[in-house]
C-alpha cells in the first residue's frame, strides 16, 4: 500500500466534468514519463518550466485519445515544489477516464486525497494553515467566508503565528539563560540574590504580548465559524405579525404561504441568504401565542399540531444567533411581546405593518434598535437589512454574541488550530501565574517551551507522521 511520504509520479483527476477536465500530475521523472505517451514528445521534454504544450495523449498502439494542453512545471516553481504537469483534456467522461488510464500504464500512480498539498507542505511550499485553509476555500458558501480563507491562503495566519512564536521564543532564550547563568555562577551569588531572581521572568513583556496575541486569536475562531458555517437568524413574533411576509421580503420571493389565518405556518422554514457576505440561515417560525389566554384570537384556541409548532418555535428561538422579533404594527405591542422583548438579548425588534401604523414615540424610547418597516410595501426593508448587517458585523457589546466583522486580522481557520492555540495559551498563562506567585524559573521555562511547540505544530515546524495522514486524507482528490 502506498502512503503519503511517497515521491513516486502521481496523477489525478482535479476537476468534474464541464467544458474542459484538468488532470493534474506530480514527482519526478513526470515529465518524461507523459512524453513516452504524447505526440510530441521532444517538444515536451524540452519545455521549460512555467510553458503550455500543445499535442495529442495517445493510447495503445499509439490511437489519439483526446487533443490537450499541456502545463509543464519545473522544480522548484510548481505548487508541489515537484517536477510536474496539467493536462487541460476535453471535458467528457470517457475522454478523462481514457486519460488517466493512459497515464497509469504508463507508470503514474493515482494521487491519494491531498497528496499534492501534502508534497508542497513537505517541500516547504506552504505551511499547515495554508494547506487547510485550501480545503477551506473549496468548501467556502458566501463571499465573505471565500475571502477569509483566502485571507489565510495568503499566509496571514501564517504571519501572525509565526509573529507570537518569535516573541515566546525570545521570552524562552531568555529565560532559559538565566537558568544556565544561574547554575553557573551559582557559587558567586548569594542565596538571596538567587531566590531574587528566580522568580522573575525576564522578559515578561514580551511574555504578555504573546498573550496578547493568542487570546485574540483563540477568540477569532467563534467569528470565524460563523462565516463558515452562517449565523442563525429566526423571525419570531405572535400570529398575524407577518413574520412569514418578512420573511419573504428578505428573501425577495415568495416561499412560505402568506395567510390571513393565525397559526398557518405551522413547523419552519429556513432559507439561506448572504448578508454583505455574511451567510445568514433565516427561519420563519410558527407564531408564538400562549395556550392558555390566547390575546391575538380568544375564540381560536390552540390545537396540537399548532402547540408543536410553537414548541419547536422555541427551541429554534434557543439556538438562534439573532432573533428578529416582529410586532405587528397595526395593533400595537402586548404584554407577550412586552414579555419576550425584556427576557432576552440578541433581539431585534422589528415594527411591521408600518404602512397602516407607525411606532409610537415610546416604544422607540425602549427599543433604540427598533426597526420600522412594511413587509406589504417594502418600505423600511433596506434599513433592516443595513442595521442587521451592522448587528452581525459589530463587536459584540454583550457577551452574548459574537460580531462577524470589525477585523482584519487573520483569525483561525479550523478546530485543529483552535485546539492548539488554547493549549498554548493554557501553558503560558500557568506560566504567568507562576511568575506572579514567585514560583521559581525553572517550573516556569518548560511551560514556555510548551506553548512554543503547540504553535510548531499549527504551522507544521513540528508534526508527526500520524497527525498529518489523519489530516490530508480528508482533502478531496486532485488537491
Ligand atoms: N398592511 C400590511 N399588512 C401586512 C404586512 N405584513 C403582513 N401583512 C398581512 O398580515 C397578515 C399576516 O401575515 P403573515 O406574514 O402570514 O403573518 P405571520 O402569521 O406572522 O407569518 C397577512 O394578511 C399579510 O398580508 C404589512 O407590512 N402591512
Ligand atoms: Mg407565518
Amino acid at each position: 500500500m502506498r502512503g503519503y511520504g511517497d515521491t513516486c509520479p502521481i496523477a489525478a483527476q482535479a476537476s468534474g466534468q464541464g467544458a474542459l477536465i484538468l488532470i493534474r500530475t506530480s514527482g519526478q521523472g513526470a515529465v518524461d514519463l507523459l512524453a513516452g505517451i504524447f505526440s510530441r514528445p521532444r517538444a515536451l521534454r524540452a519545455a521549460p518550466g512555467n510553458t503550455v504544450v500543445h499535442g495529442w495523449i495517445a493510447g495503445p498502439g499509439g490511437v489519439p485519445l483526446d487533443e490537450v494542453l499541456v502545463s509543464v512545471y519545473r522544480p522548484p516553481r510548481s505548487y508541489t515544489g515537484e517536477e510536474g504537469a496539467d493536462i487541460s483534456c476535453h471535458g467528457g467522461a470517457a475522454a478523462a477516464k481514457a486519460v488517466l488510464d493512459t497515464l497509469r500504464k504508463a507508470g503514474f500512480q493515482d494521487a491519494l486525497p491531498g497528496e499534492f498539498s501534502f508534497r508542497a507542505f513537505m517541500n516547504g511550499k506552504i505551511d499547515l494553515t495554508r494547506c487547510e485553509s485550501v480545503m477551506e476555500l473549496v468548501s467556502a458558501k458566501t463571499r465573505g467566508a471565500l475571502e477569509r480563507a483566502a485571507r489565510r491562503l495568503s499566509g496571514a495566519l501564517e504571519r501572525e503565528i509565526r509573529r507570537i512564536r518569535d516573541k515566546l521564543l525570545e521570552a524562552v532564550i531568555a529565560a532559559e539563560h538565566r537558568l544556565d547563568y544561574s547554575e553557573d555562577e551559582f557559587d558567586s551569588l548569594s542565596a538571596d540574590s538567587l531566590e531574587e531572581e528566580a522568580g522573575c521572568l525576564p522578559r515578561r513583556d514580551i511574555a504578555e504580548d504573546a498573550l496578547r496575541g493568542l487570546r485574540n486569536l483563540s477568540a477569532s475562531y467563534r467569528r470565524e465559524r460563523l462565516y463558515q458555517e452562517g449565523a442563525l437568524a429566526v423571525i419570531a413574533g405572535r400570529p398575524n405579525a407577518g413574520k412569514s411576509s418578512l420573511f419573504n421580503a428578505l428573501l425577495n420571493e415568495d416561499r412560505s404561504i402568506v395567510t390571513e389565518t393565525p397559526g398557518t405556518t405551522r413547523d419552519w422554514i429556513e432559507a439561506s441568504i448572504s448578508l454583505e457576505g455574511i451567510p445568514l440561515r433565516l427561519a420563519d417560525t410558527a407564531g408564538l401565542r400562549d395556550p392558555a389566554a390566547d390575546p391575538v384570537d380568544p375564540g381560536n384556541p390552540v390545537g396540537p399540531a399548532e402547540a408543536l409548532g410553537i414548541e419547536r418555535s422555541r427551541e429554534l428561538i434557543g439556538e438562534a444567533d439573532l432573533i428578529l422579533y416582529v410586532v405587528d404594527g397595526s395593533r400595537g405591542m402586548n404584554g407577550e411581546d412586552e414579555e419576550f422583548l425584556a427576557a432576552g438579548r440578541r433581539i431585534l425588534l422589528v415594527w411591521n405593518k408600518a404602512d397602516i401604523n407607525g411606532a409610537p414615540e415610546d416604544s422607540r424610547k425602549h427599543f433604540p434598535g427598533l426597526a420600522e418597516v412594511s413587509a406589504k410595501t417594502g418600505k423600511g426593508m433596506e434599513e433592516l437589512c443595513r442595521s442587521l448587517g451592522a448587528l452581525l458585523a459589530g463587536p459584540d457589546q454583550t457577551g452574548a454574541f459574537a460580531g462577524l466583522g470589525g477585523t482584519s486580522s487573520a483569525g483561525l481557520g479550523t478546530s485543529r488550530q483552535k485546539d492548539l492555540i488554547d493549549r498554548a495559551l493554557a501553558a503560558l498563562e500557568e506560566a504567568l501565574g507562576l511568575a506572579d506567585r514567585n514560583e521559581p524559573l525553572d517550573l516556569i521555562a518548560p511551560l514556555l517551551r510548551d506553548a512554543l511547540n503547540a504553535l510548531g505544530e499549527i504551522t507544521g515546524e513540528i508534526s508527526s507522521a500520524d497527525i498529518l495522514d489523519a489530516m490530508f486524507s480528508r482533502f478531496c482528490l486532485g488537491k
